[in-house]
């Protein structure tokens, strides 16, 4: 039998500084009335775009972590993983998919390998040859621009028009997640648009949730996004109002914080507004795209 709230098993790392994966996935699905229960790839001391991060890498102890859930017989709602340290930890995340899956769960797989068109720099190759492997197994994919590109092994350009993300979008689904969601896609001519496009191969449909730009990148808000998408899809939001909550959400939060002189590599001000994590839309925009 479930229990009285919903619970998520969440496979990113923890880091001290910076708002990235387990330090907001943690508070905006708590808020959402979803307990998370963390199986943390690894702990540093800030994310890894300051300069001389310490990492405890903990590939080596999550399998000991997972026999001890299996022994408790846990029950998921969902897998949603981030962050992993390691290519090996893509084999552990398989594993935990195959230990709890059941056929109503949803596996939420954000591949957080780089942005800006640069793979992070504490990531190997190898990583992502692993990461084409472990998108197969998810229900929902939820890969930046630059993701995208690296697990369809494409290159990378900032201003790809609609027809080659929607096909980017549609080759997604077909190594088996049934949606596919490219965030942080800019609009030419001007950038002063962003946008988000989705395509879900069950009912052959497109959406495009936009909002505008500011000129400011926050380390982490793919990982509120995704925590945000995931979160209402548990509480039963249509995939084209989950993706309008998440990108309200994040823009939010970007506004929250450009207005302050402030380091960005500590990521958006989320204490300001995780308030506003389970309001309802106050004006969708989606668009269905023909
Ligand atoms: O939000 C992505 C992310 C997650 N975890 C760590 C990171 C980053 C991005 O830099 O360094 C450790």
């Amino acid at each position: 039998m479930q229990g009285p709230v919903k619970k998520i098993a969440a496979v990113h790392d923890i880091s001290g500084i910076g708002r990235v994966s387990l330090t907001s996935v943690i508070p905006i699905l708590s808020s959402m009335g979803v307990q998370v229960c963390p199986l943390p790839t690894a702990v540093l001391s800030s994310h890894t775009q300051y300069p001389d991060f310490y990492k405890v890498d903990l590939t080596q102890h999550l399998h000991p972590f997972i026999e001890h859930w299996k022994e408790l017989q846990l029950k998921f709602d969902a897998i949603y993983s981030g962050y992993l340290a390691s290519a090996a930890q893509v084999e552990i995340v398989e594993h935990l998919i195959d230990t709890f899956h059941t056929p109503d769960m949803l596996v939420v797989i954000d591949p957080v390998m780089g942005d800006n068109g640069k793979r992070y720099a504490s990531l190997g190759l190898d990583l992502v040859k692993e990461m084409q492997k472990l998108i197969t197994r998810a229900d929902v994919v939820t890969p930046n621009l630059t993701e995208a590109a690296l697990l369809l092994e494409q290159p990378y350009s900032a201003h790809n028009d609609l027809a080659t993300i929607k096909k980017w979008l549609v080759e997604l689904t077909q190594k088996g997640p049934s949606t596919a969601i490219i965030t942080g896609i800019p609009e030419t001519p001007d950038n002063k648009i962003t946008s988000v496009v989705a395509y879900e191969s069950k009912t052959d449909r497109f959406w495009k949730v936009s909002c505008h730009y500011l000129p400011a990148n926050y380390p982490g808000t793919g990982d509120s996004f995704t925590s945000m998408l995931t979160g209402a899809l548990m509480q039963g939001d249509s995939l084209p109002i989950a993706l309008d909550r998440a990108v309200q959400f994040i823009s939010q939060g970007v506004r929250a914080t450009f207005g302050h002189t402030y380091d960005t590599r500590e990521g958006i001000l989320l204490e300001r507004i995780l308030k506003n994590v389970d309001n309802p839309v106050a004006m969708g925009t989606y668009e269905l795209l023909d």
